[in-house]
């Protein structure tokens, strides 16, 4: 597979668990297009992302790094600075180097300008100064202001008569309606947060006022980023591309289009999931009907684990409780956890004209996918550069069925844990046993945690103090790559 440049597509999706697609033995969503890749290529059974969040997830797939080295990578604020910075060295970067043409659409969530940013004019510090040609992006998430699309350097379908303002300090704009102050402009309630600026009838974290032609419908959202991605496609056609295309779903507020609310039995989560579903079919066709699809690598993945109350009143937890479906499949925990639930996550490859397909229970991470990539291209990396990315492409391509032997993850607030083979390791840690309103088992206890991944895939089991020996390495093993400056080699 050396030297050669597919195109590559790394479709992402927010918040999806282990157990939400029909392919990862689910029962309760139709998803029939991702089956389709699916069957069309390999299934990880252990495909991982960093970190049981979204912004830290999303750094290490860009960066190649572990995003615990970094303190700033954590939940960003909408109107955060550029977290991943234009001196870094970037998997978009990498592959510009092997000549691809590089695009983002859908969810960014990684900071943008420099400071002080203004929503206004030229925006210095997006996307394109990290590595992309093209970037039509949600600056954060679709719970967080600014409620806007930003294409390159500048906020889409701005009046310059009607500026946008942002701030996410606890202080309401002067007359802006508020989810705090006018619960009675709201069509779907918020459990904890989101009692900022109403926009579409929904309460989202933080104060924004002005740019009305420019807000964002969440109910057209999926059709407007797979216009993006399509036509980005199509004009790249000609040119190895790389087209990292970031869905906004199922990420709270899930705001079903018309065609898909009541298309399962698990309300508006569940119904986000058959819309992102219909996006993946309809981006494949895109690709068949420009006869290149045998040629392009198409990943599919989630940032992160799942989540039913992540602030929003939409009947999630409710639902799913009546139909038994535990969007995690067999695993423990969710988004925010030290649990596999966190970070353990649907990841497919598909590449018809090279790969059979497979499932595979290799271990891989997302943030290895710059350094395999570098070795698929014939890029050289630089000593500094993708620091924790392994080269697992023999496993991303189906020749063998083993890859990382030892991998650190993390939890909600850059708590981190090892596994090593089938063994995971959870330090002993303060904090909260559930994350805040979300009913998410955190992981966060005050002792050794110890699991065989094997004999135990719900981590029911806290196997530490019948194994001194493996409890010993692993928090050897733990210490060393925490305090490593690199992981890979
Ligand atoms: C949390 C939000 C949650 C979600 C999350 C980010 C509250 C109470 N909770 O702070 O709703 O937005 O951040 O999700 O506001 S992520 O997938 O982008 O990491
Ligand atoms: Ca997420």
């Amino acid at each position: 597979m050396s030297g050669s440049r597919p195109n590559i597509v790394i479709m992402y999706a927010d918040d999806l668990g282990f157990g939400d697609l029909a392919c990862y033995d689910c029962k309760d969503i139709p998803t029939p297009n991702l089956d389709r890749l699916a069957a069309s290529g390999i299934r990880f059974t252990n495909g991982y992302a960093t970190a049981a969040t979204c912004t830290p997830s999303r750094y290490s797939l860009l960066t190649g790094s572990y995003p615990w080295r970094n303190p700033l990578a954590a939940i960003l604020p909408g109107d955060a600075p550029q977290l991943v910075t234009p001196e870094m060295k970037t998997m978009p970067k990498m592959l510009k180097k092997a000549g691809y043409h590089t695009g983002i659409v859908g969810k960014w969530h990684l900071g943008l300008g420099d400071g002080n940013l203004d929503w206004n004019g030229s925006i210095n510090g997006t996307p394109n100064d990290v590595g992309f040609d093209y970037s039509y992006i949600m600056a954060a998430t679709n719970d967080r202001v600014p409620t806007v699309y930003v294409k390159n350097r500048e906020v889409e379908n701005l009046d310059p008569n009607d500026p946008i303002e942002v701030t996410y300090e606890d202080k309401p704009f002067p007359g802006e309606k508020t989810g705090r102050d006018n619960p009675e402009l709201l069509r779907m309630k918020h459990s904890h947060g989101h009692d900022g600026t109403i926009v579409n009838g929904v309460g989202r974290i933080g104060h924004m006022r002005g740019g009305a032609s420019a807000l964002w419908n969440d109910e057209t959202m999926y059709a407007v980023f797979l216009k993006e991605a399509c036509e980005f496609v199509e004009r790249s056609q000609e040119e190895p591309f790389f087209l990292y295309y970031a869905f906004h779903q199922p990420h709270v507020p899930r705001l079903p289009a018309p065609p898909f609310q009541g298309a399962t039995k698990l309300g508006p989560r569940g119904d986000v999931i058959v819309e992102m579903d219909y996006c993946v079919g309809k981006f494949l066709d895109k690709l068949e009907e420009l006869g290149i699809r045998e040629n392009t690598i198409v990943i599919f993945s989630s940032d992160n684990g799942p989540v039913l109350d992540d602030g929003y009143i939409d009947e999630a937890p409710e639902t799913n409780a009546a139909c038994r479906h535990n969007p995690a499949g067999p695993l423990r925990g969710g988004k925010y956890s030290l649990y596999d639930g966190g970070t353990r996550v649907p990841t497919l490859l598909s590449w018809p004209e090279k790969v059979d397909p497979q499932v595979s229970d290799a271990v891989i991470c997302h943030v290895d996918f710059h350094h395999s990539f570098a070795k698929m291209t014939g890029v050289a990396l630089d000593e500094d550069e993708a620091i924790d990315s392994f080269d697992v492409l023999d496993a991303l391509t189906g020749q063998v069925s083993t890859a990382r032997q030892t991998l650190v993850t993390e939890g909600y607030g850059q708590k981190t844990l090892v596994r090593k083979d089938n063994w995971v390791y959870i330090p002993p840690y303060e904090g909260s046993e559930t994350a805040w309103g979300t009913g998410n088992e955190t992981g966060c206890r005050l002792y050794d945690q110890l699991y065989d991944m094997n004999a135990d895939i719900a981590q029911a089991s806290n196997v530490a103090e019948s194994n001194p020996e493996k409890l010993a390495e692993l928090k050897a093993l733990h210490q060393e790559i925490y305090n490593s400056e690199a992981s890979r080699s």
